[in-house]
């Protein structure tokens, strides 16, 4: 059991250390709502990863941090739980809002794996005590730069390259890179960018021997998803367009993609994210862990998912030293040959550099019963 006595909702923006494109956007900067929920001496932390705007899905840092103030921490706060399911379930009456909600479950199993003393990964039944990771690289300048950048990347050790693609910015990149490095396991992302008129183009990728193509159609679609796999030979990977294990059980159904990107606060926490875990492995479709650009809590988050078996495929959580100067956390997270080691310790295994923390805050508000 274990109480939430108090939370603490703080907004940090950190500046990336690269330019990050993709179909909806550019994006130079990061801000990352923090969520501490504070239990009898114990306290759990999360990471909010909707954005300013709703390009990716439709939830928004100020639409959750609304959400967090006047309806999900109160639901929460002085209550005791049995288990951090007991936690997703006070909330579960909520319609949408994954996103938000997840910052309070995903807070909760946190506090809770500190409670008990084990790693969050062991809690959630993974073994692993290393990951294996890719990276996601955005849309270059042109394909010479592209070349470079996953030359770099693939010296490193990353075990798998996914680029960022767009309508007129796809084959050209993919045959450059495919030509260069003949060998590597190489992926593409489009964010729904295409649409069905476009198959006849995107099953021109299928001559690249790409492991999938990520979420090629809109973000709410898996009729048209369905329609495209059967026109193309490459294995789409759904990430946008599944926002539950139900709707995974309908996309594998449906035959709208063969192989799942988990991003666990898209889902709405660790244990909807196991859900569609087991779904996944149920229609014999491995998972792979998506990435959101966190910090390292969100980070440390997402190691400790990957650690779960049906994680067969490399994941976005690459070194933390790739996106920041200076984390919110104290802990590095380093990949070493495209191995992540999962953060030893209790919990997520990763603690607050709080000085840090507050000379970026931009917010802060303390609440409780
Ligand atoms: O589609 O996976 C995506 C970042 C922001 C929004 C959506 C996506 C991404 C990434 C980055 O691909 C993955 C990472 O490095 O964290
Ligand atoms: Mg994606």
């Amino acid at each position: 059991m274990f109480k939430i006595e108090a939370a603490e909702v703080t907004l940090v923006r950190l500046p990336l250390k690269f330019r990050f494109e993709t179909s909806f956007g550019v994006q130079t900067e990061k801000l990352v709502p923090l969520l501490t929920l504070h239990g009898e001496g114990v306290s759990g932390l999360s990471e909010g990863t909707m954005e300013p705007a709703p390009m990716y899905r439709e939830e928004t840092i100020s639409g959750a941090l609304a959400l967090l103030r006047e309806v999900f921490l109160p639901r929460v706060l002085g209550r005791t739980f049995d288990n951090p399911q007991a936690l997703e379930a006070a909330l579960g009456p909520f319609r949408g809002n994954r996103m938000a909600r997840a910052m309070v479950e995903m807070a909760g199993w946190d506090l809770w794996a500190r409670t008990l003393g084990v790693p969050l990964g062991t809690l959630l039944g993974g073994t692993k005590t290393e990951v294996e990771v890719g990276v996601s690289l955005g849309i270059q300048p042109d394909e010479a730069a592209t070349v470079e950048i996953v030359r770099r990347h693939v010296e490193q050790g990353y075990r798998r390259i996914k680029l960022k693609v767009k309508p007129g910015w796809d084959v050209g990149p993919v045959g450059a890179v495919r030509e260069a490095f003949p060998d590597i396991r190489l992926t593409v992302d489009a964010n729904s960018a295409y649409t069905l008129a476009d198959s006849g183009r995107l099953a021109a990728l299928d001559a690249y021997d790409l492991t999938y193509i990520e979420q090629p159609l809109a973000w709410d679609d898996l009729v048209d998803h369905a329609e495209l796999q059967r026109r193309l030979r490459t294995p789409l990977c759904l990430d946008e367009s599944v926002a539950s294990a139900a709707d995974a059980r309908k996309g594998l159904a449906l035959g709208a993609g063969r192989v799942i990107n988990v991003k666990v606060a898209r889902v709405g926490g660790h244990a909807e994210a196991r859900r569609v875990h087991d779904v996944a492995a149920s229609f014999g479709a491995p998972v792979w862990c998506g990435g959101m650009l966190e910090s390292g809590v969100g980070r440390a988050h997402n190691i400790h998912l990957s650690t779960l078996p049906n994680f067969a495929l490399p994941g976005d959580t690459s070194s933390a030293s790739r996106y920041w100067e200076t984390d919110v956390v104290n802990e590095a997270l380093e990949a070493t040959n495209g191995l992540m080691p999962v953060p030893a310790g209790p919990g997520i295994g990763v603690t607050l550099n709080r000085d840090f923390v507050a000379s970026r805050a931009e917010l802060h508000e303390e609440l409780r019963t």
